[in-house]
């Protein structure tokens, strides 16, 4: 069955649609208002089983069958029909900040801009401005949101971008007369965002091996054919590079197609020292070429430990590998609570239940509960009367199981006056307060500065969620003092997050290492919406690892009393 929250959004995209089409404006509400009405409903599911969504206000019959087709089919066919008559290209023009239907309506009516490239040279040429309403502030952001969207949409999320790379491996693994494959590339930096996939295949005989790739049905839209280096496209457009070396060459070929590029020139500025050529064909003194048996073995050649590719990006890791202080870096398996899941209190798709039935089976030993507070309306945000249920019932799923494996914690709304979503004497009934700003983006970086601090002061919030708004190929992270903020934190025993939903993985990695120097502490969290969702933490971690921490930086790594502790030490 259909979900509330998929409704809803299928009704905004029909209001956006109307709009966009120049429909009548009184239509246009009419999906956006039966969209608002739906977010307070909590008997979603029955209404929708015994076919009685017409008795909600705001939903008339029309919309209340269309809704009932959705259920039935998946589909409206009366939205499809509206979406395709449409140029795609309106809906990339909508991604921009400060671009709504409106104005994308006014830009395509007025002057026949319907894809980013013509808005592009409409802004440069000056056409924009003739346009009421298009103001010159207004066109210095379309062209800051173009250039946001030309840089980041030719990338990947991670987690698309392992998925993909996992089955294309599973399927080369069935040719015959191969001896190594590995990924290697961004992919294998656990960077937040990949360009391509890049594959590194040994075998005896590279032509070979690059001959039977070539001939697979598999792959259709070949770029290049060559002994040792085959391009394609998949069919969602995603390319993908195969190297294909000798087996003696596989390690030095790994490690130079692991990158980073910085690395790789600063590694090979530093073998000059030992009168070393490295490239990836092999390691060479002397005339002598050497074939290291393993990334180990090639790091002491050059006199220096173990570098793990996630370290791998330039920023001093090669000094502190001559020096053997290379980190011990956090795994997956040295978590042992999960922070941060949202369940049907708000908008998860799971009960208590089933999540303390999951702690049971996993290998963790407790989830902290963090559904969102009242404000975040389209979350299905909960009000103050739903909070005694909320909390009872963890009370009592802990009670009947006989331990501790769900704690009380909320995502609180971060309000634009810096206020949490609730009063003080409310968020006193919650072991863990996740402050998260979900709204009011587009605020200047002084005023947003000001209103993180405010609620980093506020004496129940002990954990910073998803610092900067980022959504990954997708929208750019607001302006803040990072300085004033992080110390500021810092110094109230607030912790980071490390949100690992693979649209955020935020806080930045790269702000990760200078962090924890300055005495800040993290939570890796999966930011779930269902159990499948918990699984993301892996790229978490992979961030967690690229900014150089360790378990005793993670709090999560605790058993959930000294997890507790931990995280009300300052604070308290
Ligand atoms: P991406 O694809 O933008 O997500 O990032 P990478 O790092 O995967 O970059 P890619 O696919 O262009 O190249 C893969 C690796 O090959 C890169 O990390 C290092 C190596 N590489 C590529 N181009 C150069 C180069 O011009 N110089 C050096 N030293 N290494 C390179
Ligand atoms: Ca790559
Ligand atoms: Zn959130």
């Amino acid at each position: 069955m259909i979900t509330k929250e998929d409704v809803i959004k299928k009704l905004e995209l029909f209001s956006t649609c109307l709009e966009l089409s120049g429909a009548n404006i009184f239509k246009v509400r009419a999906y956006h208002n039966a969209s608002i009405s739906l977010e307070s409903v909590q008997n979603f599911k029955e209404l929708i089983g015994e076919r009685k969504l017409h008795t909600i206000r705001g939903i008339g019959n029309d919309i209340s069958h269309q809704i009932y087709e959705l259920n039935e089919t998946g589909n409206i066919k009366a939205l499809k029909d509206l979406k395709s008559s449409l140029p795609d290209g309106l809906f990339y023009m909508l991604k921009i900040e400060g671009l709504g239907p409106k104005r994308v309506r006014a830009l395509y009516k007025e002057l026949k801009i319907d894809n980013l490239k013509k808005l592009k040279k409409a802004c440069e040429g000056g056409t924009l401005l003739k346009l009421n309403g298009f103001g010159p502030v207004l066109r210095s952001n379309i062209l800051k949101g173009i250039e946001f969207l030309e840089k980041n949409s030719q990338r990947y999320t991670v987690d698309i971008a392992t998925d993909i790379s996992e089955k294309v491996i599973k399927k080369l693994k069935t040719l015959s007369k191969i001896s190594k494959i590995e990924i290697a590339g961004s992919l294998r930096r656990k960077r937040e965002t990949v360009k391509d996939i890049d594959i590194l295949i040994s075998g005896a005989s590279p032509d070979e091996v690059s001959k039977k790739i070539s001939d697979m049905k598999e792959f259709k839209e070949f770029i290049s054919k060559g002994d040792t280096k085959i391009s394609f496209k998949l069919r969602n457009g995603f390319h993908v590079d195969i190297r294909i070396v000798k087996d003696n060459e596989f390690v030095t070929a790994l490690h130079h197609f692991t990158g980073s590029k910085e690395h790789n020139v600063q590694l090979r500025h530093l073998s000059k020292e030992f009168d070393i050529k490295i490239n990836e064909y092999g390691l060479e003194k002397k005339e002598k070429v050497i074939h290291p048996e393993s990334e180990e073995e090639l790091f002491n050649i050059l006199n220096m430990e173990y570098i793990p590719p996630e370290l791998r990006e330039g920023r001093g890791e090669l000094e502190a590998a001559k020096k053997n202080r290379i980190p011990k870096l956090i795994q997956l398996s040295d978590l042992k609570g999960i922070v941060h899941v949202h369940t049907l209190f708000s908008d998860g798709k799971n009960t208590l239940e089933e999540l303390a039935d999951f702690v049971k089976r996993s290998g963790f030993s407790y989830i902290v509960v963090t559904d969102h507070s009242q404000s975040s309306r389209i979350a299905n945000g909960m009000k103050l009367d739903k909070l005694h249920f909320y909390l009872s019932e963890i009370d009592s799923i802990n009670k009947k199981y006989g331990e501790k494996l769900l704690v009380k914690g909320i995502e609180c709304d971060i309000l634009t006056s810096g206020e949490l979503d609730y009063p003080n004497h409310v968020l006193e009934n919650f072991e863990v307060v996740i402050g998260s700003v979900h709204s009011g983006f587009s605020m200047d970086k002084a005023s947003m500065t000001k209103r993180l601090l405010r609620a980093i002061d506020n004496p129940y919030m002990n954990v910073l969620g998803h610092i900067s708004g980022r959504l990954l190929t997708k929208r750019k992270a607001y302006d803040f003092d990072k300085e004033k903020v992080f110390s500021s934190a810092i110094d109230s025993g607030v912790y980071l997050e490390i949100n690992s939903n693979p649209y955020r993985l935020d806080v930045d990695w790269r702000y990760i290492k200078n962090l924890k120097e300055a005495g800040m502490k993290f939570l890796i969290t999966p930011d779930a919406h269902s159990i499948e969702d918990i699984e993301n933490i892996k790229y978490g971690v992979g961030i967690a690892r690229k900014g150089w921490l360790e378990e005793k930086d993670v709090i999560n790594t605790h058993e959930v009393y000294d997890f507790l502790k931990a995280l009300k030490g300052v604070k308290a």
